[in-house]
């Protein structure tokens, strides 16, 4: 299951320099013809309500493998998601499409890191698709 926090459904109309031109739909259909490419199933979701996604993740548990998480300003912020993912237990990987450790220094701290199993940022779109990458990663080999 893919989740994309707060703003993303803005990319495409504004900042192109620091998240590219493209639209958080045209990043989904990039996503889905890579999981064809692989045989897995995606869902793909956004909100700006940081209790939606937490409501998300706590559903995740029995019914998706892996979260990929764009978690967006909430990854800098959120205590709610960090312990979200941790009770929920399925394992969670963290995307951006920017490198946040080369931008301002509020960005470069993470709160949801320590429980995910790792973090892909900087690539842009392909964040998206290393982050799935990583998904099946975890789920196949069973890393
Ligand atoms: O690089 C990423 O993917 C981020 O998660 C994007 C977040 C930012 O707060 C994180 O530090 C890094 C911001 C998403 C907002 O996207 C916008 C898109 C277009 C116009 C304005 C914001």
């Amino acid at each position: 299951m893919f989740l994309n926090g707060p703003n993303l459904n803005l990319l495409g109309t504004r900042e192109p320099e620091v998240y590219g031109r493209l639209t958080l739909s045209d990043i989904e259909v990039e996503v889905r013809a890579r999981a064809a490419q692989l045989g897995a199933e995606v869902e793909f979701r956004q909100s700006n309500v940081e209790g939606e996604l937490v409501t998300w993740i706590q559903g995740a548990k029995g019914r998706f493998d892996v979260i990929v998480l764009n978690a967006a300003a909430y990854t800098h912020t959120s205590v709610a998601l960090r312990d979200a993912i941790a009770a929920t237990g399925v394992p969670t990987v963290e995307i951006h499409l920017s490198n946040v450790h080369a931008r301002e220094e509020f960005r470069h701290v993470s709160m949801i890191a320590p429980v995910c199993r790792g973090q892909i940022c900087g690539f842009g779109v392909k964040s998206y698709i290393l982050g799935l990458e990583a998904a099946f990663y975890v789920k196949v080999a069973n890393k």
